[in-house]
């Protein structure tokens, strides 16, 4: 049969079982919109392409699937970068389609062209510049197969009008062949023995889980080993909800904003077990001196997180599903229990100052995010920008189920958690979704708003407002002892603006406010938003309560 580029790539989407796009048109990318009249897949049309990007992605996090978003070339194609990205800091399998000038126009600098190919090629596992119609369809078939397997992660194809709109004799695509590819998801019985004899000889082990556990869904083999092995667990920000937050095992999150017990585990331990995280600067802090200390395991699908910031003792390229299944089968026999009692003494002296007492004037984020959790039970998903608000859901709210945090990590994109919040919400309009924002990020992309309004998505919003860049204020604060632009005092009306775009609205600056108002929010139909008062000095750096008894 005949079928147009454009025909080509809508039938590849249909075949990769793709119901969801979220894209903006232009004219470099109209004979795919042309085309797009005659198939079922749903198209969302957000209000910046940055935000086509991160409802992709939120929507692939909170479905488990490869997300895809379409954009025109030149502005189009530079203003989803960001969202391009922050995929691949964070491993997020996503399909982004530009579309590009005419062939005989490519390097004349002429109108809306942009080499996006060459500007991407840094943080995109992969990105097509097509030259022929013929090709597509291998080339959308092996994209999806390098987004979605190994380690996940964007993958662009570029797309010029010319070819686009190119007929061709269409012929199914065969089997994805890309010698240079090679997964190996497998461990090693050797090395898998090994790690069962570094486990019985280690005192004072510990795991650390990061977002490959929730990738490669091996979080019920994460909790049968912690738990068959005794073992605690910490986590990486994109590790956040591999463990249910309330496991006695469980220590929190790591890094400078983690919380105390996570890291002082992570320094004290005899034996580290990184399964699948990267062992970013943030989360590890000095990753070299960590190892002089501890014996350490790195289980990773990425040979080249290997090595990179941290010298393992023992390597395992592999699923961490695979992985942690085999070692499971060898069953170690651990002697834990001293390390376990004192690491459970630490976590349980080492407490977060109480509620301010009586009438608040501001609201307190913790106690906040513990009543959102109880409210919005263990299904919801929950998104958040970045700054203090990141910190606070990080660290306080209950996350009970997997996959259940959808948040920037890696590239810390302030503008991610809107748009993502919106996606989470189309892909899965029977959970409630709540997106935690600052002042500040929340005006990154607000533009969104008209995409929520339109797709009536009813999604929760709860802004902490504290007219502030409160990140930076309170970095400012201990490092500097002075401010430089951090103020938002002329933030909009957010009242007002909720009515523009339809959205139920509440404003709460005292505790005892908190429980009606997120009821409320909950029972009220349609998107909310919940303006909550937050003072400008709260830290989310808590000088934690000791309560060391001897
Ligand atoms: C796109 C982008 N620009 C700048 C930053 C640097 N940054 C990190 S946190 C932060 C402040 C965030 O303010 P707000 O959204 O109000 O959150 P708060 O910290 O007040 O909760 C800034 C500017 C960033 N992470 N992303
Ligand atoms: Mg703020």
């Amino acid at each position: 049969m005949q079928l147009s580029g454009a025909q080509a790539m809508i039938l590849a989407l249909e075949q990769a079982g793709v119901t969801t796009l979220f894209g903006y048109p232009g004219a470099a990318i109209a004979p795919f919109y042309d085309a797009l009249v005659d198939s079922n897949i749903r198209h969302v049309l957000t209000r910046n392409e940055q935000g086509a990007a991160h409802a992709a992605s939120g929507y692939a996090r909170a479905r488990q699937v490869t997300g895809v978003c379409v954009v025109t070339s030149g502005p189009g194609a530079t203003n989803v970068i960001t969202g391009i990205a922050t995929a691949y800091m964070d491993s997020i399998p996503l399909i982004i389609i530009s579309g590009q000038v005419t062939t005989d126009l490519i390097g004349s600098d002429s109108f809306q062209e942009v080499d996006i190919t060459g500007a991407t090629s840094p943080f995109t596992k992969h990105n097509y510049l097509v030259k022929s119609a013929r090709e597509l369809p291998r080339i959308m078939k092996e994209a999806f197969h390098l987004a979605a397997t190994g380690r996940p992660g964007p993958v662009l194809i570029d797309v010029p009008q010319d070819i686009q709109m190119e007929a061709f004799d269409y012929e199914e695509p065969g089997m994805v062949h890309l010698p240079g590819y090679r997964l190996v998801t497998e461990a090693q019985p050797e090395q898998l023995l090994t790690v069962k004899a570094q486990l019985e000889g280690a005192r004072a082990p510990i795991i650390c889980a990061g977002g490959g556990v929730l990738s490669s869904e091996a979080t019920q083999e994460l909790l049968q080993l912690a738990e068959t092995c005794q073992i605690p667990v910490v986590t990486t920000m994109m590790g956040i909800s591999a463990i249910p937050c309330d496991h006695p095992l469980y220590l929190g999150t790591l890094g400078s904003h983690g919380l105390f017990a996570a890291n002082y585990a992570l320094n004290q331990a005899d034996l580290v077990m990184l399964i699948g995280a990267r062992v970013g600067n943030r989360a590890m802090g000095s990753a070299q001196e960590i190892a002089r200390r501890a014996q350490i395991v790195h289980i990773d699908i990425d040979p080249a997180e290997i090595g990179k910031n941290i010298k393992p003792h023992t390597a395992i390229v592999a699923d961490a599903k695979s992985a942690l299944t085999g070692l499971l089968a060898l069953v170690p026999q651990t002697d834990t229990k001293e390390w376990v009692e004192k690491i459970t003494t630490i976590k349980a002296s080492h407490r977060l100052p109480d509620q301010p007492a009586g009438v608040s004037t501001t609201i307190y984020p913790p106690t906040l995010m513990r009543i959102l959790g109880e409210l919005a039970g263990p299904d919801a998903l929950v998104t958040t920008e970045v700054g203090q608000n990141q910190i606070w859901v990080a660290n306080h709210y209950p996350f009970c189920k997997p996959n259940t945090f959808i948040t920037s990590g890696g590239m810390g994109t302030m503008g991610y958690g809107l748009p993502s919040s919106l996606g989470a919400k189309v892909a899965c309009p029977e959970r409630t979704v709540i997106a935690v924002s600052g002042d500040g990020s929340f005006q990154m992309s607000l533009q969104e708003l008209g995409t929520v309004k339109q797709e009536k998505a009813a999604v929760k919003f709860v802004l902490l407002n504290n007219s502030r860049l409160g990140m930076v204020h309170e970095i400012q604060s201990i490092r500097y002892k002075r401010y430089s632009q951090v103020f938002l005092e002329e933030n909009p009306d957010f009242e007002k603006l909720a009515a523009a775009y339809g959205l139920g609205y509440a404003r709460i600056q005292s505790n005892d406010q908190i429980e009606t108002a997120v009821r409320s929010m909950l029972d009220t139909p349609g998107p909310y938003l919940l303006e909550c008062l937050v003072d400008p000095h709260e830290p989310t750096l808590y000088p934690v309560r000791k309560e060391e008894k001897g």
